[in-house]
């Protein structure tokens, strides 16, 4: 049996048990598309930090803000945060190290509060110019105060409906819109206005930016998966550019190692902080051989990704995803 003939499926059975589907895809004429989802359920989102995920007993937390603050120490109770103004808006997160391609990527709709809010109650003085995170597994990264005081940059507590799982940061986490993960600090316990700081990261020599550049992931087919030759086959992804350019406008894939483009079928998008999921019906060749599939995308901007080359380490994604597949005869 082909890989890509049966996918596991999982469904909620009236005891809450969960039960394992096959479905046999290509009898039933289901396109397999990766991601498959819009939004990622959260057993299935990728969990990365620097050692094991934090256990905080929300009883015994404060969020304590300090450093360059008018009220030097302001403290919030987690009841304090979820009854206050809330905002809920859906987010990519994809990881700075992420090669590109690989499952470092997800999307979910998140809860939470405006950041600038609480630092409004705490009050800037005039020298601060960066906002710390300390978290409690270590970890501490600070963003510059403009993007802190910015709209779009929420503390969540909630992820797809559910309060944030203990992985993902429970009880809150930073969403720092156009930034790659290493800006969206986990089980924070701790806000510092500064004059400046070294986050953990940046001291290992990573971007202290870390701005999400324009980037396509071909999800199916996967690396040497085997199509069948003379078939309908349904490429598809997900792109993201975090809203520096303006959002994605199209996506484009060869099959012909990039002489030739066709546009994709952009099936799923909300704003430019979220990914657009997309796919491609194949008609594969007859002939049986290696394949290697291309794929790019443009932003509404005018920037076509392959123009995007990041030297700086570790954001080595230097122009588009390809995958490498195999045509073979039919059985
Ligand atoms: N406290 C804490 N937050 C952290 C990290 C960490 O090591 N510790 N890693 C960051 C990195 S590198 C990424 S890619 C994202 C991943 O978020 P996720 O596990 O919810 O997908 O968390 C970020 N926040
Ligand atoms: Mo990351």
């Amino acid at each position: 049996m082909k890989r890509r003939n049966f996918i596991k499926l999982s469904a909620m059975s009236a005891a809450g048990m969960v039960l394992p589907i096959k479905l046999q895809a290509q009898e039933d004429n289901i396109p397999l598309l990766k991601p498959r989802t819009f939004k990622t359920p959260n057993d299935e989102f990728y969990i990365l930090q620097i050692g094991d995920p934090a256990t905080i007993d929300v009883k015994n937390w404060r969020l304590v803000i300090t450093g360059l603050a008018e009220k030097p120490v302001t403290s919030f109770l987690y009841k304090e945060i979820t009854a206050m103004d809330s905002v809920v808006t859906m987010r990519t997160l994809k990881c700075i190290g992420d090669p590109i391609g690989t499952e470092q990527m997800g999307n979910a709709e998140w809860k939470g509060v405006q950041l600038r809010e609480l630092i409004n109650k705490a009050g800037v003085k005039d020298n601060a110019k960066v906002v710390v995170f300390q978290c409690a597994d270590g970890y501490h990264t600070a963003i510059p105060l403009e993007d802190a005081m910015h709209e779009d940059t929420v503390l969540a507590y909630e992820m797809n409906g559910e309060p944030l799982p203990k992985e993902h940061g429970f009880p809150i986490r930073l969403l720092n819109p156009g930034h790659y993960g290493t800006k969206n600090p986990k089980w924070i316990v701790n806000i510092q206005l500064a004059a400046e700081h070294q986050s953990y990261w940046e001291k290992r020599g990573w971007d202290p930016v870390a701005n999400v550049k324009l980037a396509t992931v071909i999800g199916t087919p996967s690396p040497e998966e085997e199509l069948i030759a003379g078939e309908k086959y349904t490429v598809s992804g997900a792109a993201f550019d975090a809203g520096h350019h303006g959002g994605i406008k199209k996506v484009e894939v060869s099959v012909d190692y990039g002489v030739t483009w066709s546009e994709a079928q952009i099936w799923a998008k909300d704003t430019p902080l979220a990914w657009v999921l997309w796919k491609w019906e194949w008609q594969t060749p007859k002939k049986t051989g290696p394949v290697e599939i291309y794929a790019k995308a443009t932003s509404n901007s005018g920037v076509t990704q392959d123009e995007i080359g990041i030297k700086k380490k570790p954001v080595d994604i230097l122009g588009y995803h390809t995958v490498d597949a195999k045509i073979i005869k039919p059985e």
